[in-house]
């Protein structure tokens, strides 16, 4: 996109920092942002901060007001989070963004919103195709499921223009490893502190690793695609366990580390890996960061 006027909620988290970054020269670019778990430093200076709560009525109209593309990354991005407080999760995740998308639809202003890999809950195989079976095994998962379909049908019933993006397991540089961000962070703080890394379970889960960069590349396709009222994975087609994940951060930060073998997670989910045919063939999606190299990347920017 260039010359629009972009709206990105959540742009002062992880993802939503990084898409405002790659679009700030050639766009207007306005931030939704809370500043719970985002941070002011992330955002580019030459975009606008709207510092708000997506479910307040004001800021949400003052937000989309003449937007022609809006990016919905912002969420409460805690599984287990959402276990404990299933309302605040549904609150957000998904009464908020079927605000956002009646306001897109007022704005007419095409919408790029994040979904999760979360929807599918345990899947029955892997990889997972998007038409795969769809049983979420969190309030979160609910709620993202509830809004990619959302998505969809407020392009067969209102002809908005949506594309819901289902993210796998996403890292990069900007992760901040607190209680609830993704093992990556996590173990690349540990390796780094030279503490024992900390697998849950016997490290045989699986998981797809998917590059901020790819995230972003999926999302700036995804924003000029004629493929508008579609779902696509967003992965990189490989998967890794933790286990090997664990040696492989160990390796990159060369650590003192000892991997340690904790209780396993309740719930957890074994494997998950997504199949990318549909979003390479329709948006030319292709991942470009192996695991190795955005690992190395990571690690650089601690
Ligand atoms: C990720 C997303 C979640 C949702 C889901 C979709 C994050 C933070 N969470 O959950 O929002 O979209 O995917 O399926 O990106 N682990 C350890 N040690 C640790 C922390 C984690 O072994 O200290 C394991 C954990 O048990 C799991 C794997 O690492 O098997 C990945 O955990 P995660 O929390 O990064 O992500 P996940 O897949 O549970």
């Amino acid at each position: 996109p260039s010359n629009q006027t972009i709206l990105i909620t959540g742009g002062a988290g992880f993802i939503g920092s990084h898409l405002a970054t790659g679009l700030v020269e050639e766009n207007d670019i306005r931030v939704l942002d809370n500043l719970t778990s985002g941070e002011r430093s992330k955002i580019p200076q030459d975009a606008t901060l709207i510092e708000g709560d997506l479910r307040d009525k004001d800021t949400l109209e003052r937000a989309t007001e003449n937007v022609d593309l809006i990016f919905h990354e912002a969420a409460l991005v805690s599984v287990q989070g959402s276990v404990e407080a299933p309302l605040t999760s549904h609150d957000i995740n998904a009464t908020a963004t079927l605000e956002l998308l009646e306001a897109a639809r007022r704005e007419d202003a095409r919408v790029v919103l994040a979904s999760s890999a979360a929807i599918y809950g345990h899947p029955d195989r892997v990889p997972i195709e998007e038409s795969d079976s769809k049983t979420p095994a969190s309030p979160y998962g609910i709620d993202k499921l509830a809004i990619d379909h959302y998505a969809r049908r407020y392009y067969d019933l209102y002809d908005l223009e949506t594309v819901a993006l289902r993210y796998f397991n996403a890292y990069g540089p900007g992760q901040t490893a607190g209680d609830y961000s993704g093992v990556i962070s996590i173990f690349c703080d540990q390796a780094i502190n030279d503490d024992p890394i900390t697998v849950h379970g016997d490290g045989g889960q699986t998981r797809d690793f998917v590059f901020i960069d790819d995230i972003v590349q999926a999302n700036l396709k995804a924003a000029t695609t004629d493929h508008v009222g579609t779902a696509y994975n967003v992965g990189t087609g490989q998967t890794v366990s933790v286990q090997e994940l664990a040696k492989t951060i160990v390796d990159v930060t060369d650590s003192d580390s000892e991997i340690t073998y904790t209780e396993g997670r309740d719930g957890d989910i074994r494997h998950s890996g997504a199949d990318i045919s549909a979003i390479q063939a329709d948006l030319g999606y292709e991942p470009t960061v192996s695991l190795f190299d955005g690992l190395e990347q990571t690690v650089d920017w601690y």
